[in-house]
């Protein structure tokens, strides 16, 4: 279904989180975008490309894209769509080794506070550590992930496997799969990365045309993209809240049927083992 652009824009400008939803007990008062991918790929690109359009701004590079050779994002940041909207650059990943999808699970988990990010932790044990640097003070973010690839990139067949655990651990937490931006879509592998995601079963695929620093006059077809994604975002995060909801809802149900269970259960047992006998006064002392 088409949407106008300027109907997606109003819609982004006053999304808050459950705002398409009939109930509002989910305690989220943010959504964050929250970028992954290797580096290089187009993240910080992606930041610049959706503050300026959310906001219908110029093009200012202010998430530092390209400016040195393979990356020079160091840090989680977050970047101001609107009040209730963020969008979070992350320091690209080199390799998901388990380390990389443990610091990824914990960002999507939101136990790891903005700031310096070193994916390759000398153990496991200094990782965990990091932890408890939660959200303090922070409005409750819902975490929707978003994985960063780029079409002018080769697809290494290892590769394959360490993207298809990010997106199973991202499943798990989140319930929905991580939304794909593939970056550069004109590039000459956009057909085969496109194909490869479906294989790996991300079901929310979307291809956009940064602007970059060699290339920031806006059009109306780059912006339509843009909006797109932001788009489909919202509707998957308010998807994943849903679904949180009615989950809660049948542990409440399930948990109700244990206690009820265990009720009839101790009757039963009681029922069969008969009165108590009376108690034995024999030793008791005289009065
Ligand atoms: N042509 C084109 N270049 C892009 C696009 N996205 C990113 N780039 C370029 O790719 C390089 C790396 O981008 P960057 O956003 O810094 O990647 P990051 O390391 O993932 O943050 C930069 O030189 C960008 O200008 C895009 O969609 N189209
Ligand atoms: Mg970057």
């Amino acid at each position: 279904m088409f949407v106008e652009p300027a109907n997606i824009r109003e819609q982004i400008i006053r999304y808050t989180p459950g705002n398409t939803l009939d109930f509002s007990t989910h305690g989220f008062q943010r959504m964050a975008i929250q970028l992954f991918g290797s580096m290089g790929h187009g993240k910080s690109s992606l930041v610049n490309s959706c503050v300026c359009v959310a906001k219908d701004e110029e093009y200012q590079n202010l998430a530092g894209a390209g400016m040195t050779q393979g990356g020079l994002t160091k840090q989680r940041k977050e970047y101001e769509l609107t009040n209730t909207l963020v969008i979070i650059d992350n320091r690209g990943f080199s390799k998901m080794k388990p380390q990389e999808t443990t610091e990824a699970c914990a960002q999507i988990r939101s136990l790891r506070d903005f700031g310096k990010v070193s994916w390759k932790k000398d153990n496991l044990k200094e990782t965990l550590k990091q932890f408890p640097l939660k959200y303090q003070n922070r409005p409750a973010d819902f975490i929707l992930p978003v994985l960063v690839y780029s079409a002018n990139q080769d697809w290494s067949p290892s590769e394959g496997d360490d993207i298809q655990q990010f997106i199973t651990h991202a499943f798990r937490i989140t319930g929905i799969h991580p939304v794909v931006v593939i970056t550069q879509c004109g590039a000459q592998n956009f057909d085969a990365i496109k194909w490869k995601f479906g294989e790996l079963g991300a079901t929310k695929r979307l291809w956009v045309e940064n602007y970059t620093e060699n290339d920031y006059t806006r059009t109306e077809e780059k912006d339509q993209k843009i909006l797109e994604f932001l788009h489909v975002c919202i509707q998957e995060a308010e998807r994943a809240i849903r679904m949180r909801k009615n989950q809660d809802i049948q542990t409440r149900f399930v948990t109700q049927a244990v206690e009820q269970i265990k009720l009839d259960t101790d009757l039963l047992r009681k029922e069969l083992e008969g009165p108590s006998p009376a108690p034995d006064r024999r030793w008791c002392s005289p009065s």
